[in-house]
């Protein structure tokens, strides 16, 4: 039997966002983020890290790009930093950051890798937060779809795939619910899903608004996707993952492609209190730009196992395991509704992350029936901690093995009809995580530098080398059959 690949023209590639790698964080005109503000609360992320410097690729942009050039990347996914292109949100623009990214692209270009833009990857400009409250505002539609529409024409003909919003979601719930993220914000769960509101509203009329300047572009949501399992047949866990998928997966998903809310969930949250507010003209903007979406793109991670959950059962607040000491992370849940028990079946990260390379087949598949939309996948990798040896190696054998247990199962969704255009590795280079500080390393490159600081210097880790081979053979050197 012959080997399986992925289809011709497949996008291997690998992704970032501004944030977490770029640095420079007041150089040339960029305005101030929420980001940068909510690190200085101390007690928000690992060791008080910061994005300030990060792995500096605002001056190493282009010895980056070689690197994946060098390794035959075929397309590179990133984000744009609002603040630097307009430092207060709207207003007047900055061009030095217009010409930043113009230049990441034409670098790019050159190689023939093709830039995938995330337009919004959770740095909103402080600007905005202070004048209105940020998303809590319908403002902040109308603010996001001007720098949208700013940068569709800016980059017209040289940029054909666009992320409108990255991790929906996360970045809500965190904010609004479990305030590990900007604006901070604790059970707030009413303005948490009117701001998911008003965030599907700047995503549809970004989305209307590019099918308008680039007809022939491609634009999707790149959603944090956990498909999820009963933890056994009892009725009443299957139930609970009814719920849970309506109310974790599908809040999100049947927005972007279907333009509505699930029917069951939406009822749930009017019984709570805690349904957003939506026009009828909200409702024929979601689903018209619904009709145009091209993609689902998904963040994929891990897996979830739903169990029934008590009233008086976990809450959504149990501990986030963010120093990497296994075992720390707690269950969390929605009394009276479901709870995330761990799976026994399954191999978990340093930092509680279940290990599940299936449950990225069972994303595919599930979008595909369910949806039936092609399918990008924005993000998949493993945080660890790895070692450089004293010959400056990294032999980082635990992540080829996760990335090729992961594309095995990639390559036979889309061998059993799942539409897949592209899969990027979190991330290219080592970065800043968010919360868990410099040692969670995702990287195919090792960047000299820890929590303290560090020389920034790269390195090719043995992954790369392996990666480099997965895109020469188009996944044949994987030997799925
Ligand atoms: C996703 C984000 C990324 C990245 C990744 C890894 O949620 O889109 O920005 O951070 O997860 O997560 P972490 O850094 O928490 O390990």
């Amino acid at each position: 039997m012959s080997q399986l690949t992925m289809p011709k023209g497949f996008l291997w590639g690998s992704a970032s966002a501004a944030y977490q790698i770029e640095g420079a964080h007041n150089i040339d005109g960029k305005g101030v983020s929420n980001w940068d503000e909510f690190v200085k609360i101390p007690g928000k992320t690992f060791k008080e890290t910061t994005g300030e410097v990060a792995v500096d690729h605002y001056h190493r942009f282009k010895e980056d790009i070689a690197l994946m050039a060098e390794m035959g990347l075929k397309t590179y996914r990133f984000s744009i930093a609002w603040t630097r292109i307009f430092p207060n949100g709207t207003g007047e623009v900055n061009q030095s950051g217009v010409d930043f990214y113009e230049a990441v692209i034409d670098e790019c270009l050159k190689y023939k890798i093709e830039p995938m833009v995330t337009l919004y990857h959770w740095d909103l400009p402080q600007a905005l937060e202070e004048a209105y409250g940020g998303w809590e505002s319908p403002q902040a539609i109308d603010a996001y779809v001007n720098y949208a529409t700013y940068l569709f024409n800016a980059y017209k003909g040289k940029v054909k795939y666009w992320i409108t919003i990255n991790e929906q979601n996360i970045f809500t719930g965190f904010g609004w619910m479990t305030a590990m993220h900007p604006p901070g914000k604790f059970n707030d769960e009413k303005t948490y899903y009117q701001v998911n509101h008003h965030v599907f509203l700047a995503h549809a009329k970004a989305v209307l608004a590019f099918k308008e300047i680039m007809p022939e572009g491609k634009i999707g949501a790149s959603f944090a996707y956990s498909p999820s399992y009963a933890i056994d047949s009892r009725p009443e866990n299957g139930m609970a993952k009814l719920d849970h998928d309506n109310l974790k997966s599908f809040w999100w998903m049947d927005v972007y492609a279907y333009g509505r809310y699930p029917r069951t969930a939406l009822r749930y949250l009017e019984k709570q209190g805690v349904a957003p507010t939506i026009t009828e003209e909200d409702s024929k903007t979601l689903h018209v730009a619904a009709q145009k979406v091209d993609f689902m793109g998904v963040n994929y991670y891990q897996t979830a196992t739903v169990e029934y959950n008590p009233l008086d059962g976990v809450t959504p607040f149990g501990e986030m395991n963010t120093t990497g000491k296994k075992g720390t992370g707690q269950v969390t849940g929605v009394p009276g509704v479901y709870k995330n028990p761990s799976n026994p079946y399954l191999e978990t990260t340093d930092w509680d992350w279940v290990i599940d390379p299936s449950g990225l087949r069972f994303a595919c598949k599930e979008i595909t029936s369910r949806y039936d939309l092609p399918i990008i996948i924005s993000e998949n990798g493993l945080g660890a901690f790895d070692k450089k040896t004293t010959d400056n190696k990294i032999h980082d054998d635990y992540r080829i093995a996760y990335l090729a247990a992961h594309l095995k199962e990639l390559i036979k969704a889309s061998d059993e009809g799942c539409e897949i255009l592209g899969y990027c590795t979190w991330s290219f280079t080592d970065l800043l995580s968010w919360l868990n500080g410099y040692q969670k390393r995702y990287g195919f490159i090792y960047v000299d530098r820890d929590e303290e600081g560090g020389t920034l210097d790269r390195y090719k880790k043995d992954s790369y080398y392996w990666y480099k081979e997965v895109i020469e053979t188009n996944g044949a050197s994987l030997s799925v059959e």
